[in-house]
């Protein structure tokens, strides 16, 4: 249709049909939505939504990992108004630079790990993972090893949905469309305790140990000479919050170290204060070279992403390398530095790592562990302001329900119905809520994530699923 676009309210009724008609959402089957019709959200504010019936409902996903401060924090929106008014777009190609990209690679320089002191932006954490793969191989190329292309990453990761993020990303659904993964991307498995680790017998660091091994074996496979970097996210988020065993990382950055790979933290979710810490390899105890980000370092409010790069490789190419053929129109977009200057500056006025890591993340942990004794929970993993709930049939023997009867769907459709946005990853329940949350909002988050197992386990009981 060609008519204007009419701004007046509409019903919900109105702008799913105008949905329907034009919009198709990211990873969604178009037709199955179409016929159901889109939920409508229309405003936010600190950690709840309102869709357009008006019904209010507790956001513990942050919008999409994203939104740390919360939603409608003033100091967000007039710096976006602010930098709009003054300077709304120019590029940093052509030897050009403006002041929010310079004032952001400064604070972001200073609120990264040490060994970070440039950054490369891009428009999102796709973009970025796009500019790990080209920056890594540009890196051995300058060095006189060009042979050295591969990546290796992990079953189960993921890494964004561009060709080289859903390449380096393990998900198989993904894979099975579009001819990925691209060449030179390989993939071990992931250090998923209650998948691969529990029946094999082994206790959570035994397991995490082997699990960082199978990384040295697929180096001795491809040979050392052939590796560039391996890739991982501190937590995996998307594939259902799985923390890794304290022992992993230092494991594998033993590896790394020993063979002389590239180690890439992708940082998209756990960023900005998430687990308790500023990046997750903190928390965890690696030293990458490279870091991806996106999401919160705006908290969502506009697109921004970028690479961190570390002494190692930056200089390389800052001493070595001449021309870097690639970046981006946004890279260093002055509206979405603007914003990011602006979200680190509040994170650090609120001290909203020191607020994870002391208060609401411990506090958190305390009540998702008490949900442990829940019929319906196998298992419970929390670290920072991010949980997972893994349902099962059989608590315990451990059995997990069979795919076909998708228990996680049956609970996020009670968790839709009682004003809570939690989300299923197959049988996994996901939170990841802003890290402005109080205790006394865990505590209301807490009532309506019981209210849903509750609900979950009487639908399986009547339905005879369980046992
Ligand atoms: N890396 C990680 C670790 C991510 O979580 C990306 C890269 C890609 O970022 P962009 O900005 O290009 O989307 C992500 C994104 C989900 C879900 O279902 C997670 C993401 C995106 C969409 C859905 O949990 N993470």
């Amino acid at each position: 249709m060609n008519s204007t676009v009419d701004r007046s309210p509409r019903s919900t009724q109105q702008w799913q049909a105008a949905d329907a008609a034009h919009f198709l959402h990211p990873f969604t089957d178009f037709k199955a939505l179409a016929g159901k019709g889109s939920r409508i959200i229309t405003r936010a504010d600190n950690i709840y939504l309102w869709d357009s019936d008006g019904h209010k409902i507790l956001d513990a996903m942050s919008g999409l990992w994203c939104v740390n401060v919360g939603y409608g924090q003033r100091a967000l929106i007039d710096a976006a108004a602010r930098q709009m008014g003054e300077l709304p777009f120019y590029n940093a190609f052509f030897q050009t630079a403006t002041p929010p990209a310079i004032e952001l690679a400064e604070l972001l320089s200073e609120v990264t790990p040490p060994q970070f002191q440039h950054v490369f932006f891009s428009g999102s954490g796709s973009e970025g993972n796009d500019t790990v793969v080209r920056m890594v191989r540009r890196y051995w190329d300058i060095l006189g090893q060009p042979d050295r292309q591969v990546i290796i990453s992990r079953h189960n990761a993921y890494h964004g949905s561009t060709m080289a993020g859903a390449s380096l990303g393990g998900m198989a659904g993904m894979h099975a469309q579009g001819g990925l993964p691209i060449p030179g991307i390989v993939h071990i498995q992931q250090p998923h305790w209650w998948e691969h680790g529990r029946e094999l017998g082994l206790d959570r660091e035994g397991f995490g140990l082997m699990a960082a091994g199978w990384l040295e074996q697929k180096i001795l496979e491809l040979g050392a000479d052939k590796v560039a970097a391996f890739i991982g996210e501190p937590v995996q988020g998307a594939g259902g919050v799985i923390v890794p065993p304290d022992s992993y990382w230092p494991e594998i950055q033993r590896i790394c170290d020993k063979y002389g790979i590239l180690l890439v933290s992708d940082e998209v979710i756990c960023g900005f204060g998430r687990t308790g810490h500023w990046f997750g390899c903190e928390r965890f105890g690696a030293r990458p070279d490279l870091m991806t980000f996106a999401k919160g370092v705006t908290s969502g409010y506009v697109p921004l992403g970028g690479v961190m790069v570390g002494d190692r490789i930056a200089r390389v190419l800052i001493d070595q390398g001449g021309d870097f053929n690639h970046g981006y129109t946004y890279s260093g977009h002055p509206v979405a530095c603007a914003v990011a200057v602006a979200n680190i500056r509040l994170i650090q006025q609120l001290k909203l790592v020191e607020h994870v890591h002391d208060d609401v993340g411990p506090y958190l942990a305390q009540q998702f562990a008490a949900l442990a004794g829940h019929p319906l929970v196998g298992e419970v993993q929390t670290c920072g302001l991010m949980a997972a709930l893994q349902l099962v049939k059989d608590k315990s023997k451990g059995t997990p329900f069979s795919s076909e009867l998708e228990m996680g769907m049956v609970c996020r459709g009670h968790c839709f119905g009682n004003g809570l946005i939690m989300r299923a990853v197959g049988d996994r329940m996901i939170i990841a809520p802003p890290l402005v949350i109080t205790r006394a909002q865990i505590d209301e988050m807490m009532a309506l994530v019981r209210r849903c197992l509750d609900l979950s386990l009487a639908d399986a009981q009547r339905q005879g699923w369980m046992g």
